[in-house]
């Protein structure tokens, strides 16, 4: 009797099943498009094309009612219905609410972290404000009013001065698994990374994106392997130096596809009181932006001049960055912090200038946080910033930390790095690999003397700190063997954007061309990208701006072995800050709900649904 119902209960759900499979299912479809707003996708399954609809762009959905669709791939079609592209991938059907993006196989890359040898004198980002996830490309879309757009795109500059309009625009920022839209601006980023047509970008919103009120996104036009100042960012980080840091970003504005970029934290309050104090709600103190005009100055040389604000407000090297509005109401006091410091050090050198004794040290440690200098100038040292502060006090912020109440240095700007002297007559283009510490004095004159660093590096005691730091960075963060998987697995995780992105230059339709002065464009390949990535360099072939004279590894390799020579004999036992030994300082709470965890639900979720149908095909 019990037999004979499970038997009917057997047949019945067999013919059940029949009944399914012969009837119209519903397929989902659900793509990021990494072409322009004016371009749609379609679904091609046998000989059907089937139109997708976006209510946000840059994402396309539909579902299809059909028997089965098991093997399918997207194209692109135009406003009449025109395919003008197809992938070069063949995809197998399967259900997930994951969204997939057109011509991209989906990965999922473990992005190995560098060694931390120091002891960490910063949060690094708080509870709200985390890393965005390193093994994400986040696909960006502005959609922008049409008008500004066009002009900032056609003159980034305006009679040899930058255009600092800001455009209104509403962005969607997606990944397979995230989705945010919202209101804000964009402006064009930087000096010598706007003479470049792919031009670097700065947005705010207005509505928070991963608990940020704004970002860069840094075109890396420059470099043949879109990994110099990715890595970059890492060695400061790995050494506690606080960084803007985050992971790699299609970009598209309106119509127009400029490709990879980095999409990266600004130097913001937020940001500040994150990754610097690890609590939203820190005081803010105020940050100066340095830069230096090389060769001809002026420079950020943070000497003294006098007691007036103004002298160094209009001096062309300070720009007043982030300040706390509510303490620095008005322009003297929002400059008095700059002007502190100059004050404090010039009088630090003039009592201890040729004192060698501790007293120097501790006087000097009174207002500045020596320990985190030290660090930004080995890892200055380790790629060879050659725009960076070691070599010229520029691209970075000196800041003034109101809970501590010392001034520290914020580095930024990677992309002249890792690369060799590109011909620059202050650096001695026979030597400067072996010289780890000095290489940034070989053309030391008046107009620029590095009388700041050199300042500090003569105190015996600070130069010990400089060797013990250096010596414990180039074997354990800059080592070659852990450079190399982190490179490589970054390789692996954009690796299908490379050509990609390398030839949207040639197709990049904005205004800003050829034939202006600047908008340099370099054509660079898969094969430099793969090269320079190791050992090949790339040289000037006629049809780009820029050569690349070591590869990473070859630069990593070399730099490395250089630099562990020199500190060879130094005894690295006592690894003790020279400052701000801090106990007590905040990390953030591993974040809960990171794309990647969702991903593989996902996957496990589809796996399963899988294995269901497989155990219903094997009853059948
Ligand atoms: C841009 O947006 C801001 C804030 O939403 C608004 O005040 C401003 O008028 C807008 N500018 C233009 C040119 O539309
Ligand atoms: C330190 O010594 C050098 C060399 O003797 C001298 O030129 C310089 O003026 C001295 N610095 C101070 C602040 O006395
Ligand atoms: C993913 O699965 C883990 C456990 O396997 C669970 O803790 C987590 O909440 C899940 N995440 C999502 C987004 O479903
Ligand atoms: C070796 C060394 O200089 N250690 C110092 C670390 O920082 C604390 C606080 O500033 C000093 O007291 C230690 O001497």
């Amino acid at each position: 009797m019990y037999k004979n119902i499970m038997k009917i209960n057997l047949i019945v759900h067999i013919l059940s099943s029949l009944i399914l499979l012969g009837e119209a299912k519903k397929f989902n479809f659900n793509v990021i498009s990494i072409m322009g707003d004016s371009v749609s996708i379609a679904v091609k399954y046998g000989n059907n094309i089937f139109p997708l609809t976006s209510s946000s762009f840059p994402v396309f959905t539909s579902s299809i009612e059909t028997d089965n669709i098991n093997q399918y791939k997207y194209v692109a079609i135009d406003k009449t219905g025109q395919q003008i592209d197809e992938e070069n991938i063949i995809r197998t059907y399967s259900e997930s609410n994951v969204k997939e993006i057109y011509n991209r196989q989906p990965k999922k890359i473990e992005i190995p972290k560098l060694d931390e040898p120091f002891k960490r004198q910063y949060s690094m980002g708080s509870d709200k404000l985390q890393s965005l996830p390193n093994n994400v490309i986040y696909n960006v879309y502005a959609k922008c009013d049409e008008a500004g757009y066009t002009d900032l795109s056609s003159f980034p500059f305006i009679d040899g001065s930058v255009n600092t309009n800001t455009v209104n625009c509403t962005f969607s920022i997606v990944t397979p698994d995230y989705h945010y839209s919202s209101t804000g601006n964009i402006h064009v980023l930087g000096y010598g990374s706007r003479t470049y047509r792919k031009l670097s970008w700065g947005i705010k919103f207005d509505k928070k994106f991963m608990g940020r009120k704004a970002v860069k996104l840094r075109a890396m036009a420059s470099d043949p392997t879109l990994i110099r100042e990715k890595l970059s960012i890492e060695l400061y980080k790995s050494v506690g130096v606080p960084v803007q840091e985050g992971t790699y970003a299609r970009l598209i504005i309106n119509n127009d596809v400029y490709g990879l970029y980095l999409i990266i934290d600004s130097i913001s309050s937020k940001w500040v009181k994150a990754y610097i104090h690890g609590d939203d709600k820190a005081k803010l103190g105020v940050s100066y932006k340095m830069y230096s005009c090389h060769p001809s100055g002026p420079f950020a040389d943070l000497k003294y001049i006098d007691d007036n604000y103004e002298t160094y407000r209009d001096y062309g090297s300070y720009k007043l960055d982030e300040f706390d509005e509510l303490e620095a109401k008005d322009e003297p006091s929002q400059w008095s912090r700059l002007v502190d410091f100059i004050k404090l050090f010039d009088n630090w050198v003039k009592t201890y200038d040729n004192d060698t004794s501790d007293k120097a040290v501790e006087e000097l440690k009174k207002f500045l946080n020596i320990e985190s200098l030290l660090r930004m100038l080995v890892v200055d040292s380790l790629i060879v910033g050659i725009d960076n502060f070691y070599l010229y006090n520029s691209n970075a912020a000196l800041y003034y930390n109101p809970q501590r109440n010392n001034y520290q240095f914020i580095p930024y700007d990677f992309d002249q790095t890792l690369i060799g002297t590109k011909g620059s007559p202050d650096l001695d283009s026979e030597n400067f690999m072996s010289d780890c510490i000095t290489w940034v004095n070989y053309n030391d004159n008046e107009i620029f003397d590095h009388f700041f660093t050199k300042s500090i590096l003569k105190h015996p005691q600070i130069k010990k700190r400089y060797d013990i730091i250096l010596a414990k960075a180039v074997t354990e963060t800059y080592n070659g063997n852990k450079v190399h998987a982190f490179v490589h697995a970054l390789a692996d995780l954009i690796r299908d954007d490379v050509s990609w992105n390398f030839e949207l230059i040639n197709s990049l339709n904005i205004g800003y061309k050829d034939s202006d002065k600047n908008s340099f464009v370099n054509h660079f390949t898969l094969q430099n990208f793969e090269g320079n990535i190791d050992y090949e360099h790339v040289g000037y072939d006629g049809n780009s701006y820029d050569d690349a004279n070591y590869g990473i590894q070859a630069f990593v390799d070399a730099r490395g072995e250089k630099c562990k020579a020199y500190t060879a004999n130094v005894d690295t036992s006592d690894n003790t800050n020279i400052s701000d030994d801090y106990n007590d300082v905040k990390v953030p709470k591993a974040s809960s709900s990171s794309s990647l965890s969702f991903t593989s639900n996902t996957t496990r979720i589809s796996l399963l649904f899988l294995l269901s149908q497989f155990i219903i095909y094997l009853i059948l």
